[in-house]
């Protein structure tokens, strides 16, 4: 029987429970200096000083300014259209463009001194007006980098427009969506550390999701051989996208280079509401148009992208919107517009989802909208607009190609689930009855792009000298429970209990190559490059086996039950991988037992739907999610149970992207939500057990069947929830409540409609 498809659980969860992970910020590092970073306390001013002298006096303190740093600038990333004129200086030397911009770094002996050193770094500002919003940064007036003369980052689509594109329309309706800016918020905050060895090459151990790509970048910015420069990731505590490489951890391997002596910095949790890249924050103008019986025929969106003062991930992630506008749906024309801003706040980055939940988010508010003005049910606008089941694969109009989807499939099953015409009924009663506490019903169907940039991913498997199996993987795991799945699939193929099969990740010394984790595209591509490798090593092992049986190796065949080589036909003179490891290491040819490949394929496109059930308090404005019940189908499962965990982990950011989180900042640019008591991040109490039903339609791109689980349940949840806001809002004339569709949002959209 296979393992593939059963609720395995996590290998490596004991390590976990039992406090025995290993993160940068306890591993032993014999004297390890401190770095503390001074960061600029105003959003946007020259820097006209910087005094140390004060901090210098604290004994074994030492402080370093942009003059001192012979290195950088960090960025902007070679993504096509971004504008090369926008690099952050490692530290800032002239200018700082927001609130955590680095201004000075401290290094002490241990981690309070360098606190209180860094309190009494005085720098000299002479304050620049700041541009918040990303319509002030859109109209050039004041200017982030006046050499370059445009706050413009980066654009996408085009700004022609098509007089005709809602020609035939009977009905056209307009809306504006702000998805909020969020933090990620990771458990552990980033954490780096960096040693110079005897040999001259230096090791840095970093937070992050894609150690090979850091290495990359750490070379690079600091002029190094890459073979100079190994990276290590031990285990980290989530990074949901946004722990990719940054100038901190430039800085580190600078600090240990220049001083000779290995350096650790781990940020506090305020210091990561600010200086650690946020998600989201896009502006979305969106008009929809078609006939009087439901069927769309034309979108626009216009994006405008907060970028953040330096222009990374974030500043491109615009062009995945476009891709996914057109969502599950059929639409014949759509247009679109992006572009992308610098303002003197946080960096914009990846964030679970990066640029598809935005556009689910707006043609799912769209289609509501459209079903309201024509007054029918947002399910049955649904149906008359889907992509069919038998249109796989299929082209939109934006160029993505869906490899296969059953978008209807999974809304039926999500309806069914949650008895949608039950809830119908007693939202009903509760109109009728004029009840202060409505009830609002959200859905939400979406597809989204995993693996979005068809990229390649590196494998290796070895059998070891008790007839074990280590895989080596270029993909990266920070809670995505790849110690389990990997192990799953190479187990599978060898025949070896999983409990002989090791995960080996995150040192680029060990592990040849990798891109790493994000766009959730380990399992499809990383997964397979390990079960290809472990294929080859079964076909490296016949050839063994032949010898010792003095037989063919193309006579050969491995029991997967039982995880034997044997004579194709004649199971009675078998070698397990045990006794065949066992052979090989006295003949000195367990090497032969070791395959590796890369991976490539193009995207796959996971697609579900959910359905949110509000009580919306009329007179306070007061929500609460009661229910959510949720379809996400990423193709063939390896694990249901793991699936399930990214699932639940998804829905929580979704939700609480539609009802909690808002990055917030004054007009000064003064960040107002730094802390977890401004920022309502919200916790297991405040949400209610999710209902996740399983759909499994697998993708022909490879030959697990699998797409990727970890982005969809956030991608999926927070229309269904901010769709249900509005609709429990309908009798009461409310066609839009901002997000979140917190308290005092839902009260204000009534206040409006009610005045
Ligand atoms: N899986 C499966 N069957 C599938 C697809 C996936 O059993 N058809 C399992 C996988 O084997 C894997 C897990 O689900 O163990 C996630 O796999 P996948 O969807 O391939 O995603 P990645 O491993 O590439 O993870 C990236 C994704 C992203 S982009 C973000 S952001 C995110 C996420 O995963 N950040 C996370 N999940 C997170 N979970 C935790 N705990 N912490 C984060 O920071």
């Amino acid at each position: 029987m296979s393992i593939l498809g059963n609720r395995v659980l996590r290998k490596e969860d004991p390590r976990f429970l039992r406090g025995e992970g290993r993160y940068v910020e306890n591993l032993p590092l014999e004297g390890a200096l401190a770095v503390t970073f001074v960061r600029s306390l105003l959003a946007h001013a020259r820097i006209d000083g910087v005094d140390a002298t004060a901090a210098a006096t604290l004994p074994n303190v030492q402080v370093f300014t942009g003059a001192d740093v012979d290195a950088g600038p960090f960025g902007p990333p070679p993504f096509p259209g971004l504008n090369p004129g926008m690099g952050r200086p490692l530290v800032a030397t002239d200018v700082v463009r927001f609130v955590g911009d680095i201004v000075a770094i401290v290094v002490s002996e241990d981690r309070a001194t360098g606190v209180d050193a860094a309190e009494l770094v005085s720098v000299d500002y002479d304050p620049l007006p700041a541009v918040v919003s990303p319509q002030d940064a859109a109209k050039d007036e004041v200017l982030l980098y006046p050499e370059v003369g445009t706050n413009v980052a980066c654009r996408s689509g085009s700004p022609e427009h098509d007089e005709k594109l809602f020609d035939g329309c009977d009905v056209v309706v307009s809306g504006t969506l702000v998805s909020p800016r969020m933090a990620p918020c990771p458990l552990e905050p980033r954490s780096a550390a960096a040693e110079v060895g005897p040999d001259g090459r230096v090791t840095a151990w970093l937070s992050t999701q894609t150690p090979h790509q850091d290495r990359m970048v750490l070379a690079g910015t600091l002029g190094l051989d890459p073979a100079q420069v190994r990276v290590v990731a031990p285990d980290v505590g989530g990074g949901f996208g946004a722990k990719m490489l940054n100038p901190e951890e430039v800085l580190l391997v600078w600090l240990a280079r220049r001083l000779g002596r290995p350096v650790r910095w781990t940020e506090t949790r305020s210091e990561s509401m600010v200086a650690l890249p946020h998600g989201r924050a896009q502006r979305l103008d969106y008009t929809i148009g078609g006939t009087r019986d439901g069927k769309v025929l034309a979108y626009r969106l216009d994006v405008l992208q907060d970028s953040g003062a330096y222009p990374v991930l974030g500043a491109f992630l615009p062009n995945l919107t476009a891709l996914m506008a057109s969502g599950v749906y059929a639409i014949p024309r759509i247009e679109f517009e992006g572009r992308s801003v610098v303002t003197n706040t946080t960096p914009i980055s990846a964030f679970r989802g990066a640029g598809r939940p935005e556009a689910s988010q707006t043609i799912e508010r769209a289609l509501d909208a459209f079903a309201a003005e024509l007054e029918l049910d947002p399910v049955e606008v649904r149906r008359r607009n889907f992509i069919p089941a038998d249109a796989f694969p299929h082209t939109t109009v934006t160029h993505a190609a869906y490899d296969s989807g059953d978008y209807e499939g999974a809304l039926d099953l999500v309806l069914r689930s949650a008895g949608y015409e039950e809830l119908r009924d007693e939202q009903r009663r509760r109109r009728e009855q004029g009840e202060a506490t409505q009830l609002g019903i959200g859905i939400s169907c979406y597809v989204e792009i995993t693996n979005g940039i068809a990229e390649t991913e590196f494998g290796e498997v070895e059998i070891t000298p008790d007839g074990g199996a280590i895989v080596r993987t270029g993909s990266f795991s920070h809670g995505q429970g790849h110690e389990t799945t990997f192990a799953m699939i190479a187990a599978e193929q060898l025949g070896l209990p999983i409990e002989k099969v090791t995960v080996h990740k995150g040192d680029t010394d060990e592990i040849a190559k990798g891109t790493g984790t994000y766009g959730s595209k380990s399992t499809q591509i990383g997964g397979m490059a390990a079960r290809l490798a472990a294929d080859e090593v079964v076909e490296h092992a016949k050839e063994l086996v032949g010898d010792y049986l003095e037989a063919s190796p193309a006579d050969i065949v491995l029991d997967p039950a039982l995880g034997r080589l044997h004579v194709a036909g004649d199971p009675s003179q078998a070698i397990s991988w045990a006794d065949l490891a066992v052979r090989a290491s006295a003949d000195d040819r367990l090497a032969e037992l070791k395959a590796s490949h890369e991976f490539k394929a193009v995207p796959t496109f996971p697609f579900g739907a959910h359905v949110a059930v509000v009580e919306v308090d009329t007179e306070t404005g007061r929500v609460e999610l009661r229910r959510l019940v949720a379809v996400d189908d990423a193709g063939t499962l390896i694990n249901p149970l793991v699936a399930e965990g990214q699932v639940h982990g998804g829905i929580a950011t979704g939700v609480a992207q539609a009802l909690y989180e808002h990055v917030v900042y004054d007009d000064d640019g003064n960040p107002m939500t730094s802390t977890f008591v401004g920022y309502a991040f919200p916790s297991a109490a405040d949400l209610p057990s999710w209902e996740t039903v399983e759909m499994e339609t697998p993708t022909p791109v490879n030959a697990l069947g699998a797409k990727g689980i970890g982005e969809s349940g956030t991608i999926g949840a927070t229309p269904a929830v901010h769709n249900a806001v509005v609709d429990a809002l309908a009798p009461f004339g409310v066609r839009h409540v901002d997000m979140p569709a917190n308290g005092e949002n839902v009260w204000r959209a009534l206040e409006e409609a009610r005045t």
